[in-house]
C-alpha cells in the first residue's frame, strides 16, 4: 500500500472535520456536499474487501427514493448482497477518520481483516440520475485507482442492474452476462417465454403506465422497452425530463402518502405502478371508477407472487418448500390471508433488504417483500437445478409446462437484489396468465386501514426492539403504553422503531377503521414522545 499516495489523494477528497456519519441500512446517506470524502474512502474500501473476497465489488452511488440534495454509496457483496455486517462497521470507521488518521485505519482494516494486499481487485460502479452523482462517482473511482485496483465504471444503471453485473461477474457469467444488454436479453427472453400462449389477449392487459420518479428507471425501461413491446407496452411517466427527482412521485412518496404521484394521467381502472428513484421498489396502483385511489403494495405483490408459484409447484407435484418473509410494516390483513387461505409459512424480520433477504435464503423458494414495495424470489441452487431437469424430464405436459414456467420465473426475478423491472415483468406475466384485472388482484383481500408517523427524540437510539421489531425494549413503560393503546382498538396492531435512514422514530399503527388507525398511531406517537425524550412540538392531535 502506497500511504504517501493514498495522503496525497485523500487531500484532493478532504473531510470537513468532526462530520460523523454511519453505514446505515442502505450505505452513507446524506446531503450530496457531505460526500465527496466518503466517496473516495469506499473507493478504497471497496478494493480491500475485493481483494479479501478474491471477487468483484460493486460500489452503487445513489440515494434510492430520498430528495435530489442528497446522495449516497453503498458497496455490493460478490453475490449481489448487501455488505457483511463487518464491513458495514469498516466502512464507518474509515469514512470518519479525521484526515490524518485515515490512511492507518485503512492499515488497520486490512490488517483486522486479513486482506492479501498481493492480491488483485476488481471493482464495478453505477450511479443514478442525481446532478451531483457524475462527479461523486469519480470520486470512488480515485480511491480505486490509487490503491491499484481495476474498475469497470457501468454509469448510469439502476441499483438492481449494478447487483446482477457483480454477481454475473462473481458466477462466470453463468447467471447472465454482465453487459446491460446481457440483463435485458436475459430478463425479455424470460418474459416473452413465459407469456407467449398469451400474447393474443386483450390489448388493455398488455398496456402499464409507469411513474419512474424522474429516476433513473425512465433510462433504463425506455432502453427496454422495444426487447418486450410484443408483450408489454409500457407508457412513461415522470420521466425526468421536466420534474424533480422523487418529487411528489414515485413509489415511496404513492405508498407513505396513499396518493397518486403527480404528473401522471390515470383513467379509472387503468393499471399503474410506481419505481422509486434507483429503481428497487414498485408499487402498483389504480384509479376505481368513483375516482377512489387504491395502493397495492409490496404485501400484495408477494401474495400475487406466491399464489402462482404455488400453483405450479402443485402442478409438478414437488415438494419443493416455499416462504414468505415480511417485516413489521406488512398489512395484517397479508400476514392473515398469506397463513390462513394461502397456508403458505410466513417469518418476520427486521425492516431492511439485508434481513429479508438472509430469511430468504433458508426455503427453496423464498419470496420476500417488504410492503414498500422493496422485494423479489430467491431459488436456492437445489430448487434450480431441481426444475430446470424437470423441465427435460417430465413427460406429462402440463406438469412440463408448469415446470418450464417456473424456470422462466427463476430467469425473471432477479436474484441478486429486489428489481421494480424484473417484478414488473413478473406482475405483467401472472396478471395476464391468470387473466386478472388490477381490481381483482387488489380483491385478494381488504388492507387494514393504517398510518405511519414519525417522531423526533433527542437521541433515537434510546428505543431498542426485539422480535423483529414488534416490541419495544427500552426505554421502560414504552412498551406497555403502547399494549395498553392497542388495547382499546378492534383489529388493531401497532410498533415502533428507530429509523436507519433519518433521524426519527418511526410509528406504524393499524386498526379496524382509518380513524381509528389514525387515533391510535397518534396516540402511540405521544406515547414515545413522553417516555423516549421528544423533541420540538408534541405531536399533533392532542
Ligand atoms: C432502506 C432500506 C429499505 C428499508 C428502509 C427503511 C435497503 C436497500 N433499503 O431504504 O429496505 O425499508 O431503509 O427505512 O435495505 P427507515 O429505517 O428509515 O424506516
Ligand atoms: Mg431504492
Amino acid at each position: 500500500m502506497d500511504l504517501d499516495a493514498i495522503t496525497e489523494y485523500s487531500a484532493l477528497h478532504p473531510k470537513p472535520s468532526g462530520l460523523i456519519l454511519q453505514y446505515g441500512t442502505a450505505g452513507f446517506r446524506t446531503k450530496a456536499e457531505h460526500l465527496d470524502h466518503v466517496m473516495f474512502r469506499m473507493g478504497l474500501l471497496a478494493v480491500l474487501r475485493s481483494k479479501q473476497t478474491k471477487s468483484t465489488i460493486g460500489v452503487m452511488v445513489t440515494a434510492s427514493h430520498n430528495p435530489e440534495e442528497d446522495n449516497g454509496v453503498k458497496l455490493v457483496d460478490p453475490l449481489g448482497e448487501m455488505l457483511a455486517p463487518s464491513w458495514e462497521e469498516h466502512a464507518t470507521c474509515l469514512a470518519n477518520a479525521e484526515e490524518q488518521d485515515m490512511p492507518r485505519v485503512l492499515m488497520d482494516i486490512s490488517v483486522k481483516a486479513a486482506v492479501n494486499l498481493q492480491q488483485d481487485a476488481f471493482i464495478v460502479i453505477g450511479r443514478d440520475t442525481r446532478p451531483t452523482s457524475e462527479k461523486l462517482s469519480q470520486s470512488v473511482i480515485d480511491g480505486v485507482t490509487v490503491l491499484e485496483g481495476q474498475f469497470h465504471d457501468y454509469g448510469l444503471v439502476t441499483t438492481p442492474q449494478l447487483h446482477y453485473m457483480v454477481y454475473c461477474r462473481n458466477t462466470s457469467g453463468q447467471y447472465g452476462e454482465a453487459t446491460l444488454e446481457g440483463y435485458y436479453q436475459k430478463l425479455s427472453k424470460a418474459f416473452m417465454e413465459l407469456t407467449k400462449q398469451t400474447l393474443c389477449s386483450e390489448d388493455e392487459y398488455r398496456s402499464l403506465k409507469v411513474d419512474c420518479a424522474n429516476g433513473i428507471g425512465a433510462l433504463k425501461l425506455k432502453e427496454m422497452e422495444h426487447y418486450v413491446s410484443q408483450g408489454l407496452s409500457v407508457q412513461l411517466f415522470n420521466d425526468g425530463t421536466k420534474g424533480k427527482l422523487n418529487h411528489l412521485c414515485g413509489a415511496d412518496f404513492v405508498k407513505s402518502h396513499q396518493k397518486p404521484p403527480q404528473g401522471m394521467e390515470m383513467k379509472s381502472n387503468e393499471r399503474c405502478c410506481s419505481f422509486d428513484g434507483d429503481a428497487d421498489r414498485i408499487v402498483y396502483h389504480y384509479l376505481d371508477v368513483d375516482g377512489h385511489f387504491h395502493l397495492i403494495d409490496g404485501d400484495k405483490i408477494a401474495t400475487l407472487i406466491s399464489s402462482f408459484l404455488k400453483e405450479l409447484l402443485l402442478e409438478i407435484g414437488e415438494s419443493l418448500n416455499i416462504g414468505v418473509v415480511q417485516t413489521a410494516y406488512a398489512n395484517g390483513s397479508s400476514t392473515r390471508y398469506l397463513e390462513e387461505v394461502m397456508k403458505v409459512p410466513v417469518y418476520c424480520t427486521k425492516t431492511g433488504v439485508k434481513h429479508l433477504h438472509h430469511k430468504a435464503q433458508e426455503f427453496d423458494i423464498g419470496v420476500y417483500f417488504e410492503a414498500n414495495g422493496h422485494g423479489t424470489v430467491l431459488f436456492s441452487k437445489a430448487a434450480e437445478t431441481k426444475i430446470r431437469q424437470l423441465t427435460k424430464e417430465l413427460e406429462d405436459e402440463k406438469r412440463k409446462a408448469a415446470a418450464k414456467m417456473l424456470e422462466n420465473v427463476i430467469d425473471l426475478f432477479n436474484q441478486a437484489a429486489g428489481d421494480a423491472i424484473s417484478d414488473m415483468l413478473v406482475i405483467e406475466a401472472i396478471l395476464t396468465l391468470k387473466d386478472l384485472t388490477i381490481q381483482q388482484w387488489d380483491a385478494l383481500y381488504m388492507d387494514l386501514p393504517n398510518r405511519q408517523l414519525k417522531v423526533k427524540v433527542a437521541d433515537r437510539q434510546v428505543i431498542s426492539t426485539t422480535d423483529a421489531e414488534r416490541q419495544v425494549v427500552t426505554p421502560p413503560g414504552l412498551q406497555e403504553a403502547i399494549n395498553d393503546l392497542v388495547k382499546k382498538y378492534k383489529l388493531s396492531r401497532a410498533f415502533v422503531r428507530p429509523s436507519g435512514t433519518e433521524d426519527v422514530v418511526r410509528v406504524y399503527a393499524e386498526a379496524d377503521s382509518q380513524e381509528n388507525a389514525d387515533s391510535l398511531a397518534r396516540a402511540v406517537s405521544l406515547a414515545v414522545f413522553q417516555l423516549a425524550g421528544g423533541v420540538g412540538e408534541t405531536p399533533p392531535g392532542f
